[in-house]
Order: structure tokens, then C-alpha cells, then sequence
């Protein structure tokens, strides 16, 4: 199976620059991640939740952290609801907001000790209440969008717009999704920080 790692170094390498740190937001369910490979063949750290009590992190961080790049300061929220130890990177006027926050929509609730009302507190409380002209970029968009914004989150988001935690618990509970394919593989693989051969 490809992961992304080829492509990331390959960049790297066109723009003459040097990976220094790769920033997990969360135990992925649904595909391998390839921050060990990179980590290997770049030999940049990665830096995961302390949450995720992962060994192969070289930086375990907490809610309030800072990770100072360069000259370039990231500040971690932890926004747990997706996955307890889920994480959102804010830089600038934009946050990086793995599976908490989607665009229009937001990471599931029902595996790997998801909780619905969690989520809904992570989000409501810790990332729309950042400057309404915050960019939002998400892990996943599953209609090849990239970025939005929290002025357009706070009203139009299909499953937090408008409702009360009660009703997002609701919703939540209702979806009834399928497990993720990969599910079995890449949840024991991201423990390790992404499986380092091909399967
Ligand atoms: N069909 C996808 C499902 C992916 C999936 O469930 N993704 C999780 C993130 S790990 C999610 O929260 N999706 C949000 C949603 O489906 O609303 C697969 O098999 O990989
Ligand atoms: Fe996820």
C-alpha cells in the first residue's frame, strides 16, 4: 500500500528543505501514517499527544504546548472527542484541525474511545471561539476541499450549526457508519507511528 512519504520527500527535495518535525494530530484509523518513514529517512521528530502514551513519539505534548519551528511558533489545543489524545495545531491565522473539526462536518465518535459530547465541548469551546477569520484545514475533506473557515464552521457546519450538545449527541449516535477499512491495520501500525514496510 502507498502512503504519502515518496511524494513528502520528493517536495523536500525539489524546494531544497529540511523536515524538522512531523505533527500527528491523532492515531489514524483509517489509512497508515508516514511520519516513521519519514521520521527515518529524514530524521525529523514526530511529535504525537502525550495521550497517545506512544513510544515511537520523540515529542509528547500536551494542550497549551508550544513547538517552536525556526523562527515559527505552533500551539497545540487538545480537542478530544474524535479520539482522546486528538490534537489541533494552530499557526497564524489557521488551524490545522485533524478529524475533530471537518468541513462541514467532524470526525466520527463511535471507535477508539470516541465520546460525542467530548467532541462537541472540543469543538464549541476550543476552536470556535478562535477569530472567526481562522482558516480551518482538516486531515480529511471527502469532496476534495481543503480549507474553510470558523465564521463559516460556527453557522453552516451540518452536525455542529445550530445544535445544542443534546442534539449533537444525537446525531452522533444516529450515524451508524461502517468501521473505516483499514481500520484493524493502521490502528496498531499508528502506535508505532505508521508501519514502516509496504503491505
Ligand atoms: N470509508 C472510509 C471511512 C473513513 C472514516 O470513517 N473516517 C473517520 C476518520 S478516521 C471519520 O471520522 N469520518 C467522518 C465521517 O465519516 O463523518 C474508510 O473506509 O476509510
Ligand atoms: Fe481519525
Amino acid at each position: 500500500m502507498a502512503d504519502s512519504s515518496d511524494e513528502i520527500l520528493q517536495i523536500l527535495r525539489e524546494q531544497d528543505l529540511q523536515l524538522t518535525h512531523i505533527l500527528e494530530t491523532h492515531l489514524h484509523a483509517d489509512h497508515i501514517s508516514a511520519a516513521r518513514k519519514l521520521q527515518e529517512q529524514s530524521g525529523a521528530q514526530v511529535a504525537l499527544s502525550n495521550k497517545a502514551h506512544a513510544d515511537c513519539a520523540d515529542i509528547a505534548v500536551e494542550d497549551g504546548d508550544f513547538l517552536v519551528l525556526g523562527d515559527e511558533v505552533i500551539r497545540v489545543i487538545s480537542t478530544p472527542g474524535h479520539t482522546p489524545e486528538s490534537l489541533s495545531f494552530r499557526w497564524y491565522d489557521r488551524v490545522f484541525t485533524g478529524d475533530a473539526l471537518l468541513i462541514g462536518g467532524c470526525g466520527r465518535t463511535d471507535f477508539q474511545g470516541g465520546d460525542a459530547g467530548t467532541l462537541y465541548d472540543s469543538i464549541t469551546s476550543k476552536l470556535f471561539t478562535l477569530p472567526e477569520e481562522t482558516l480551518v484545514y482538516p486531515g480529511h475533506d471527502y469532496h476534495g476541499r481543503w480549507v474553510s473557515c470558523i465564521a463559516e464552521e460556527i453557522p453552516s457546519n451540518q452536525r455542529l450549526g445550530g445544535k445544542s450538545r443534546e442534539e449533537f449527541i444525537a446525531i452522533m449516535t444516529a450515524l451508524d457508519l461502517p468501521d473505516p477499512q483499514l481500520i484493524d491495520v493502521a490502528v496498531p501500525a499508528n502506535r508505532l507511528c505508521g508501519a514502516i514496510s509496504s503491505i
